[in-house]
């Protein structure tokens, strides 16, 4: 058997994504709720001031808020050991500046650890998903502001506390490493200035691109400060982080190819990953700096923080990978958050991702060969069209087949050595994309009844794929037909 027992298998949410009641029981406004829907050729927009005459995807999502029972008593038929769900932190301290929290949106979180526990499903939760409480952004543009990591910590604290007894497993930042790049500002930087225009493809100023990797440095410093203020408030958490796990091939073995590749996987996969495993910058940094013009605001004693508050594992998102080529007349391939030259011996998705599960076993083998500690796939899947077949039923055949070759790989990676914990797949009920914000592109499992323009019942439904699943997890990966 290539899983070891006890193995992780589950599927994963965002809160924005997945839970609406955006206003409900005092919650805050989130950066999220100020995004605008949009499609593959469409950019979503941000809005400074929300439009109540304007649809905003998160508002409602597929109302997991009033779902869950119904949602997590599927993942029990299904034989779930872990779900991954991310706490919604303007649920919580609504502008994210108050003092106490709001009791109603703790109360809520209870609701679903307590609901998890009936089904004995682990819950994986991620601190920060893609969003930020709309009031931190506003007075601080969000993490460029030093004060943001109290205002963090004081939020950490309280979930550690509340929820010491009801979870083991932590993420503190979703895909931290988007941040390397300009999208990464979505969500994590305030919007002035970018009011109705793409949140992705940003035009940045060098002081933009300054701000934004002190951004990343401070959070960087609250999630190593949270690390360790976890362990002292309950030794047997585990607490990972959370990065994208795409990786890059040379286009050819042109050494100037080799030498992008290279420096593409140093900047988007190793930076991030090495100073939250290895507890600080890497060798690498101080120079790209210096040829970008780059200079983090650094404070006395944040090298200490970042070295005491390394994580205990590393997670990650698989989609894709792509290539680098130094050749600008090659074409470029669509992407999840990082994009890059299309490679001629993979197929895409609909929406231009492309499927490569053997990258999966690569990638794994040389994340674990350097920072050997344990691994785990917290997203992976196919946003895909599901069609109604004439029998009612959604038979989708491509996500298994999509699901199953990328369970192979991990399988190979296993064996090869690596020390794998779980599996989450994303978006185990349909929800809302990130990237284009269409119920459109599902990832799900189970179907939900809600589409772009906002219509639908939310009814669930099971497709083929949820039978499959399940047969997966009983038989610990084994029977993958
Ligand atoms: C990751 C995000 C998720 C999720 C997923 C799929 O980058 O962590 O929040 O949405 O990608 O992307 P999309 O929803 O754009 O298809």
């Amino acid at each position: 058997m290539a899983f070891k027992e006890g193995f992780l298998w589950g599927g994963a949410t965002a809160a924005n994504q997945f839970e609406g009641a955006w206003n409900e029981d005092g919650k805050g406004a989130s950066v999220c709720d100020h995004v605008r829907g949009g499609t593959v050729s469409t950019p979503r927009l941000w809005d400074q001031e929300i439009d109540p005459d304007i649809y905003y995807p998160s508002h409602d999502a597929v109302d997991f808020y009033h779902h869950y029972k119904e949602d997590i008593a599927l993942y029990g038929e299904m034989g779930f050991k872990c779900f991954r769900l991310s706490v919604n932190w303007s649920r919580i301290y609504p502008t994210g500046m108050e003092e106490t929290p709001n009791e109603k949106g703790l109360e809520f979180y209870h609701n679903v650890f307590a609901e998890c526990r009936k089904y004995n499903i682990e819950p994986l939760v991620t601190i920060s998903h893609y969003e930020l409480p709309w009031g931190l952004s506003e007075k601080y543009d969000g993490w460029a502001g030093r004060e943001v990591i109290g205002h963090f910590m004081r939020y950490a604290e309280t979930l550690f506390n509340e929820y010491k007894d009801e979870v083991t497993y932590w993420l503190t930042f979703n895909e931290i490493n988007n941040g390397v790049q300009s999208s990464g500002r979505i969500l994590s930087l305030g919007m002035r200035g970018i009011d109705h225009k793409p949140m992705f493809g940003i035009e940045e100023t060098p002081e933009m691109v300054n701000d934004r990797f002190t951004a990343l440095h401070h959070q960087f410093i609250a999630s190593a400060l949270a690390v360790k203020k976890g362990h002292e408030i309950n030794p047997s958490f585990k607490i990972g982080m959370m990065t994208i796990g795409h990786p890059v091939y040379a286009y050819t073995c042109n050494p100037d190819d080799v030498k992008a590749m290279n420096d593409e996987m140093n900047l988007r996969l190793w930076f991030c990953a090495d100073v939250q495993v290895r507890g600080h910058y890497p060798y690498f940094a101080k120079r790209f700096f210096e040829e970008n013009g780059i200079s983090v605001r650094m404070e006395e004693g944040d090298e200490e923080i970042l070295r005491e508050g390394t994580v205990d594992f590393l997670s990650f998102s698989y989609y894709m990978s792509s290539a680098a080529s130094v050749d600008p007349e090659i074409a470029m391939a669509q992407g999840n958050m990082f994009a890059g030259v299309k490679n001629p011996y993979l197929k895409a998705s609909e929406w231009g991702w492309q499927i490569d599960p053997k990258g999966l076993r690569i990638l794994l083998n040389s994340m674990y060969a350097r920072y050997e500690v344990p691994l785990m796939v917290v997203e992976n899947g196919l946003g895909a069209i599901d069609e109604r077949s004439e029998d009612g039923k959604f038979h989708d055949t491509y996500r298994i087949d999509y699901m199953r070759s990328h369970i192979e790989a991990m399988a190979e990676a296993v064996r090869d050595g690596v020390d794998l914990m779980g599996y989450t797949m994303w978006g185990c009920t349909d929800l809302v994309s990130a990237s284009t914000g269409e119920m459109k592109k599902r990832y799900g499992l189970v179907y939900v009844d809600k589409h772009n323009d906002g219509s639908g019942d939310l009814h669930r439904e099971r497709k083929d794929s949820f039978f499959w699943y399940k047969k997966v997890i009983s038989t610990n990966g084994e029977d993958l037909d």
